[in-house]
């Protein structure tokens, strides 16, 4: 069976693509596309042209897995130019989705018909990328700049309802009506005289859009695109559809995207997608491994890490169980959680009848035993082993046999609390992040005795939440926490040095991280797991504590903050940092931002190589993943393995001798044979 095969509905030739698994428009697609589209036009027989696809979505866009690779015609843009200049009309007809190539293709046609369900979209910028084939000249042209300017620039889906109202989509039909209605759509206008042409539309491209529009876009929609470089690119694309005639601002078009596809931040984005899809997969598990089912959630736990798990689950479509040992603390997490849904909805996110629909699905509890029916339980109680020990062997106790217990400990060891249980092989470690309800990062922890069926069973209701899931084993910390120690450590060593904490947060920020080590202190608080008895001013955060600096709650910890939470360089901590110095006879040392940021991420990478020599995790891009997403490390730079690659395996394990290291084994190995982490 060809990819691409055409049929004959009458006078109407309708060309359908079967490549699955999302219709990538890669060569052989674009091969028969062309082909068809010469073919129809030879046919006085055929009168319109459908263009569909088979499986779950319509095009999904070019075959990114070809890109970097050298070119095999026809190109993209070749295609799409046949189908418009097909005197006989054409038309998209799309279910699933239609984005970036797809879109582009489905610009080219004449007419687009779309399913309700069905989302368009350019995502090409969270590739490091813009629309490449004439997608950022003939959007503007059909739907305006006002409309085209955010969805190319951000990238964001649209759904078929506001594509037709912004006249993308020329006609919604019925879900299961895709193909009839095609046809009959192509038939309705076969004999019009006139087919309406993307590139040729000037109507809807306006006027007056000046440089104060685009700056003000800059200024509402740019600042959370910071750092990466395609976004700018897209917009001076899109100016180019106002400027420049066509076929001129499809060559600007081009040069901006092959400027940015041989790119690293490119390169790197592209990485991120198929390093998010692998996490997903679990070496070593039969494929025909069961999926348990799972109905019913209960949780343990309604402070701010239950409750927000809680809502992955009512959001998803399922029974939350919520218990907690008080009345008050539990009514203040179910209030905690209907306001976080209000506030959602107040933003759109949710109608008021979900809200409530959600609510309606958690049931509060201080009874433990209103958990026996639960298919999955999940504990977020206090971080402290013998309580968690306590917690599972009463679950166990109670909790209906078959049913997964699971952790959500940040570091401890899920082997110790398996092993308290009669059903270790249903115990694993489920680590959200906080806010548990909006971070899409999930470590899975597979425990020693944790089953094959458990394991894809959490992968499964990671997907079914939103969560990009990873599996780690079980260490210390996990993959995330366990890389961010040394690098904690290598801040408080730099402070020893004299280096300044704005200084060390500041090179942090500057390379894209959300926050420096000691922004995140003073937003934890400087007194976690600090002792105001035995406190004796040994160390900087002691004497800080000992002086009311406990850090964002008390308005000044490494930081002053003023009332808006602002922070600013302490003169106070200066000259505490500058004491203990002097005490330790050290010469007050100044580092370049370079410096202090090797200083402070070459002990991660080393961690991280520990890490995956030690089989903690599968793979180099799973640890990316868990940076991406769990802690805010920049995407545009592929995550920190990724990183290490594109900078030298061989300066890394440089870096880490000068700065005093022991460098992992597998991480010198790959060095001294050229090698990368992410091969
Ligand atoms: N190329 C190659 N492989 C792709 C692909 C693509 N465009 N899209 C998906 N896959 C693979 C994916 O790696 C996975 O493989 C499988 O398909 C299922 O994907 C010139 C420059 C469509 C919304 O950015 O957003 O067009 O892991 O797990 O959750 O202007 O896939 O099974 O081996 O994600 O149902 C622009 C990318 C390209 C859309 C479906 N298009 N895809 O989500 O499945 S650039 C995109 C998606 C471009 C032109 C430019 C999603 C999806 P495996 P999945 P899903």
């Amino acid at each position: 069976m060809s990819i691409i095969s055409t049929r004959k509905d009458g006078d109407v030739l309708v060309v359908t693509s079967n490549n699955p698994p999302v219709n990538a428009l890669g060569q052989a697609v674009r091969k028969g596309l062309a082909d068809a589209i010469a073919a129809a036009a030879a046919d006085d027989a055929v009168k319109a042209i459908v263009i569909t696809c088979e499986g779950r979505t319509f095009f999904a866009g070019a075959d990114i897995t070809e890109f970097g690779k050298p070119p095999v015609g026809p190109s993209l843009p070749d295609v799409i130019n046949s189908i418009e200049a097909s005197t006989k009309p054409v038309v998209a007809a799309i279910h699933g989705t239609a984005l970036g190539g797809g879109l582009e293709v489905a610009l080219g046609c004449h007419y687009r018909i779309a399913v309700a369900s069905a989302k368009l979209g350019l995502p090409e910028v969270k590739l490091g990328l813009l629309p490449g084939a004439g997608g950022t000249q003939r959007l503007p042209r059909v739907v305006g700049v006002e409309a085209a300017l955010p969805m190319i620039v951000k990238g964001d889906p649209i759904s078929a309802a506001a594509a037709e109202r912004i006249g993308l989509v020329d006609k919604l039909v019925a879900e299961d009506q895709l193909a009839e209605s095609g046809v009959d759509f192509a038939r309705s206008v076969a004999s019009a005289a006139t087919h309406p042409v993307s590139s040729a539309r000037t109507d809807r491209l306006g006027s007056g859009l000046d440089d104060a529009f685009f700056d003000n876009f800059r200024k509402t929609e740019l600042r959370r695109l910071k750092g990466f470089e395609a976004p700018e690119a897209c917009i001076e694309a899109v100016r180019a559809a106002i400027d420049q005639p066509f076929a001129k601002g499809v060559k600007t078009e081009r040069a901006l995207f092959g400027k940015l596809v041989a790119g690293t931040q490119s390169r790197a984005l592209r990485h991120v997608f198929f390093a998010e899809r692998a996490a997903g997969k679990i070496d070593g598990i039969p494929a025909d491994t069961p999926v348990l089912p799972v109905a019913r959630v209960g949780i343990l736990g309604a402070g701010t890490m239950g409750g927000g798990i809680a809502m992955n689950f009512l959001t998803a479509g399922m029974e939350v169980t919520i218990l907690e040992r008080e009345q008050v603390p539990l009514d203040r997490g179910v209030s905690i959680i209907r306001k976080n849904y209000e506030r959602s909805a107040s933003r759109g996110k949710f109608t008021a009848e979900q809200v409530e629909q959600c609510m309606g699905r958690l049931t509060p509890t201080l009874d433990m035993n209103d958990l026996a029916d639960c298919d999955l339980v999940i504990e977020a109680v206090f971080e402290n082993m013998d309580v968690k020990k306590e917690v599972f062997a009463k679950l166990d106790a109670i909790v209906k046999p078959g049913a997964i217990l699971a952790s959500n400990t940040s570091y401890l060891n899920v082997d110790e609390m398996a092993a308290v249980t009669t059903r270790p092989e249903f115990v694993l470690g489920l680590h959200f992040f906080s806010p548990a309800n909006v971070m899409r990062l999930l470590e899975v922890v597979r425990a020693g005795k944790t089953s094959p069926a458990v394991l894809k069973t959490a992968m499964a209701l990671a997907k079914k939440v939103a969560k990009v899931a990873v599996v780690s084993g079980v260490c210390h910390g996990f993959i995330g926490n366990r890389m961010l120690s040394p690098r904690q450590q290598a801040a408080n060593a730099m402070l020893m040095q004299g280096i300044k904490p704005w200084d060390i947060d500041d090179a942090l920020t500057g390379f894209g991280l959300p926050m420096g080590p000691f922004q995140m202190a003073d937003l934890a608080g400087l007194d976690l797991g600090w002792n105001k008895e035995t406190s004796n001013g040994e160390t900087i955060r002691d004497v800080l504590c000992e002086r009311d600096r406990r850090g964002q709650k008390t308005g000044r910890g490494f930081y002053d903050y003023d009332e808006n939470r602002r922070r600013s360089p302490s003169q106070e901590v200066e000259a505490v940092i500058a004491a203990f110095v002097a005490k330790s006879g050290q010469a007050p040392q100044s580092l370049s931002a370079e410096d202090i940021r090797n200083r402070l991420l070459f002990p991660m990478i080393n961690e991280g190589a520990r890490i995956l020599d030690e089989g903690m995790a599968q793979r180099a891009s799973d640890i990316d993943t868990v940076w991406i997403n769990g802690y805010g490390w920049p995407a545009y730079t592929g995550g920190p393995m990724f990183w290490a690659d594109t900078i030298g395996l061989d300066v890394v394990v440089g870096g880490l001798k000068a700065f005093g290291h022991d460098v992992s084994p597998y991480l010198a190995d790959k060095a001294a044979k050229g090698e990368r982490f992410n091969s």
